[in-house]
Protein backbone atom coordinates (compact mmCIF):
# COMPACT_ATOMS: atom_id res chain seq x y z
CA UNK A 1 0.00 0.00 0.00
CA UNK A 2 1.15 3.44 -0.95
CA UNK A 3 -0.66 5.36 2.03
CA UNK A 4 1.59 8.54 1.70
CA UNK A 5 0.50 9.06 -2.16
CA UNK A 6 -2.99 7.42 -2.92
CA UNK A 7 -5.38 9.58 -0.77
CA UNK A 8 -4.06 12.66 -2.57
CA UNK A 9 -4.82 11.23 -6.07
CA UNK A 10 -7.93 10.36 -5.02
CA UNK A 11 -8.98 13.33 -3.35
CA UNK A 12 -8.71 15.09 -7.08
CA UNK A 13 -10.57 12.30 -8.86
CA UNK A 14 -12.92 12.34 -5.82
CA UNK A 15 -13.80 16.64 -6.52
CA UNK A 16 -13.76 15.77 -10.49
CA UNK A 17 -16.50 13.21 -10.28
CA UNK A 18 -18.82 14.66 -8.02
CA UNK A 19 -21.63 12.63 -7.37
CA UNK A 20 -20.52 9.39 -9.20
CA UNK A 21 -18.04 8.88 -6.78
CA UNK A 22 -20.55 8.47 -4.30
CA UNK A 23 -22.21 5.53 -6.38
CA UNK A 24 -18.56 4.33 -6.78
CA UNK A 25 -16.53 2.27 -4.83
CA UNK A 26 -14.98 3.31 -1.74
CA UNK A 27 -11.50 2.26 -2.11
CA UNK A 28 -9.15 -0.17 -4.17
CA UNK A 29 -9.86 -3.37 -2.80
CA UNK A 30 -7.13 -4.91 -0.98
CA UNK A 31 -5.33 -7.71 -2.07
CA UNK A 32 -7.96 -8.72 -3.98
CA UNK A 33 -6.63 -9.55 -7.19
CA UNK A 34 -3.94 -12.63 -6.07
CA UNK A 35 -3.69 -14.51 -9.57
CA UNK A 36 -4.12 -13.94 -13.26
CA UNK A 37 -4.46 -16.22 -16.48
CA UNK A 38 -3.89 -15.25 -19.84
CA UNK A 39 -4.26 -17.78 -23.28
CA UNK A 40 -4.45 -16.50 -26.59
CA UNK A 41 -5.22 -17.55 -30.29
CA UNK A 42 -4.54 -16.51 -33.61
CA UNK A 43 -6.42 -18.07 -37.02
CA UNK A 44 -5.82 -17.30 -40.25
CA UNK A 45 -7.15 -17.54 -43.31
CA UNK A 46 -7.87 -14.33 -44.61
CA UNK A 47 -7.32 -11.81 -42.10
CA UNK A 48 -4.73 -12.77 -39.36
CA UNK A 49 -7.23 -12.48 -36.43
CA UNK A 50 -5.42 -12.61 -32.94
CA UNK A 51 -7.17 -12.87 -29.95
CA UNK A 52 -6.30 -12.52 -26.34
CA UNK A 53 -7.96 -13.29 -23.27
CA UNK A 54 -6.54 -12.56 -19.87
CA UNK A 55 -8.81 -13.01 -16.55
CA UNK A 56 -8.26 -12.12 -12.97
CA UNK A 57 -10.76 -14.44 -10.38
CA UNK A 58 -12.63 -11.96 -7.91
CA UNK A 59 -15.51 -10.81 -6.98
CA UNK A 60 -17.86 -8.31 -9.39
CA UNK A 61 -17.45 -5.64 -6.60
CA UNK A 62 -13.91 -5.95 -5.89
CA UNK A 63 -13.42 -6.42 -10.10
CA UNK A 64 -15.20 -2.68 -10.31
CA UNK A 65 -13.52 -1.29 -7.65
CA UNK A 66 -9.93 -2.15 -9.50
CA UNK A 67 -11.38 -0.81 -12.64
CA UNK A 68 -12.71 2.15 -11.26
CA UNK A 69 -9.42 3.32 -9.98
CA UNK A 70 -7.64 2.93 -13.07
CA UNK A 71 -5.93 -0.40 -13.03
CA UNK A 72 -4.84 -1.38 -16.39
CA UNK A 73 -2.91 -4.80 -18.12
CA UNK A 74 0.06 -4.67 -20.80
CA UNK A 75 0.03 -6.80 -23.41
CA UNK A 76 3.38 -7.62 -24.93
CA UNK A 77 3.88 -9.71 -27.56
CA UNK A 78 7.30 -12.31 -28.68
CA UNK A 79 8.30 -14.56 -31.05
CA UNK A 80 10.05 -17.34 -29.88
CA UNK A 81 13.47 -17.68 -31.57
CA UNK A 82 16.32 -19.86 -30.86
CA UNK A 83 18.93 -17.25 -28.70
CA UNK A 84 16.23 -14.60 -27.66
CA UNK A 85 13.04 -13.99 -28.40
CA UNK A 86 12.27 -10.28 -30.06
CA UNK A 87 9.44 -8.27 -28.50
CA UNK A 88 6.51 -7.54 -31.30
CA UNK A 89 6.68 -4.13 -31.93
CA UNK A 90 3.42 -3.77 -33.65
CA UNK A 91 1.40 -6.24 -31.48
CA UNK A 92 -1.11 -5.24 -30.38
CA UNK A 93 -1.68 -2.71 -33.26
CA UNK A 94 -4.58 -1.39 -33.93
CA UNK A 95 -3.44 2.11 -33.42
CA UNK A 96 -0.61 2.04 -35.90
CA UNK A 97 2.33 4.52 -34.86
CA UNK A 98 1.95 4.49 -31.38
CA UNK A 99 3.07 1.52 -30.62
CA UNK A 100 3.57 1.80 -26.97
CA UNK A 101 0.03 3.00 -25.66
CA UNK A 102 -1.21 0.06 -27.99
CA UNK A 103 -0.30 -2.41 -24.90
CA UNK A 104 -1.80 -0.68 -22.30
CA UNK A 105 -5.47 -1.79 -21.62
CA UNK A 106 -7.81 -0.10 -19.23
CA UNK A 107 -11.40 0.51 -18.01
CA UNK A 108 -11.46 2.86 -20.77
CA UNK A 109 -13.25 1.62 -24.26
CA UNK A 110 -10.95 1.93 -27.33
CA UNK A 111 -12.00 4.10 -29.91
CA UNK A 112 -13.11 3.38 -33.44
CA UNK A 113 -12.00 1.16 -35.06
CA UNK A 114 -11.22 -0.86 -32.21
CA UNK A 115 -14.13 -3.37 -32.29
CA UNK A 116 -16.43 -2.78 -29.46
CA UNK A 117 -17.04 -4.95 -26.18
CA UNK A 118 -12.97 -5.95 -26.86
CA UNK A 119 -9.87 -3.92 -25.41
CA UNK A 120 -11.50 -2.98 -22.26
CA UNK A 121 -11.37 -4.52 -18.90
CA UNK A 122 -14.51 -5.52 -17.48
CA UNK A 123 -16.12 -6.61 -14.37
CA UNK A 124 -17.65 -9.64 -14.57
CA UNK A 125 -19.54 -12.47 -11.84
CA UNK A 126 -15.84 -14.00 -12.55
CA UNK A 127 -13.52 -11.00 -11.73
CA UNK A 128 -11.69 -9.05 -13.84
CA UNK A 129 -11.87 -10.04 -17.87
CA UNK A 130 -10.21 -8.94 -21.08
CA UNK A 131 -10.72 -10.09 -24.03
CA UNK A 132 -8.78 -8.43 -27.60
CA UNK A 133 -8.99 -8.67 -30.92
CA UNK A 134 -6.71 -7.51 -33.57
CA UNK A 135 -6.67 -7.86 -37.21
CA UNK A 136 -3.28 -8.34 -39.23
CA UNK A 137 -2.36 -8.57 -42.87
CA UNK A 138 -1.06 -12.05 -43.36
CA UNK A 139 2.85 -11.79 -43.90
CA UNK A 140 3.11 -8.09 -42.65
CA UNK A 141 6.27 -6.76 -40.95
CA UNK A 142 7.01 -6.74 -37.62
CA UNK A 143 3.40 -7.40 -36.97
CA UNK A 144 2.77 -11.68 -36.58
CA UNK A 145 5.12 -13.20 -39.01
CA UNK A 146 8.01 -13.17 -36.86
CA UNK A 147 9.78 -15.30 -38.81
CA UNK A 148 10.53 -14.46 -42.57
CA UNK A 149 12.82 -14.74 -44.91
CA UNK A 150 13.44 -17.42 -48.19
CA UNK A 151 10.36 -19.51 -48.30
CA UNK A 152 7.74 -19.59 -45.67
CA UNK A 153 8.74 -19.41 -42.42
CA UNK A 154 6.50 -20.83 -39.52
CA UNK A 155 6.19 -18.39 -36.58
CA UNK A 156 5.49 -18.92 -32.75
CA UNK A 157 3.94 -16.07 -30.96
CA UNK A 158 3.20 -16.10 -27.17
CA UNK A 159 2.58 -13.18 -24.82
CA UNK A 160 2.23 -11.84 -21.76
CA UNK A 161 -0.32 -9.76 -19.84
CA UNK A 162 0.71 -7.87 -16.59
CA UNK A 163 -1.81 -6.48 -14.40
CA UNK A 164 -0.52 -3.17 -12.40
CA UNK A 165 -3.47 -1.97 -10.32
CA UNK A 166 -3.98 1.96 -9.04
CA UNK A 167 -0.73 1.36 -6.63
CA UNK A 168 1.37 -0.12 -8.77
CA UNK A 169 1.19 -3.91 -7.68
CA UNK A 170 1.47 -6.14 -10.42
CA UNK A 171 1.24 -9.84 -11.53
CA UNK A 172 2.01 -11.55 -15.23
CA UNK A 173 0.99 -14.96 -16.74
CA UNK A 174 2.38 -15.87 -19.83
CA UNK A 175 0.04 -17.34 -22.71
CA UNK A 176 0.25 -20.71 -24.09
CA UNK A 177 2.48 -20.83 -27.48
CA UNK A 178 0.91 -20.55 -30.83
CA UNK A 179 2.53 -21.54 -33.91
CA UNK A 180 1.51 -20.74 -37.75
CA UNK A 181 2.38 -19.03 -41.11
CA UNK A 182 1.16 -15.76 -40.26
CA1 LIG B 1 10.52 -17.92 -34.36
CA1 LIG C 1 6.58 -16.33 -41.02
Amino acid sequence: MTIGRKPATRAIVAFGAGLALMHGPASTPANAASSIVATHTITVPGMVKHMITVRLPMSRQDAEGYIYWGAKIKIDCYGEDVVSDPKLTNVPGTFKGVAERNRYFSGVPRPDPYPPGFGVLTATDEGVVLNTLDLYVKGGAGELNEDTGLGTLQDEIYCKATWIDADGYTLTDKTNLVTGYF
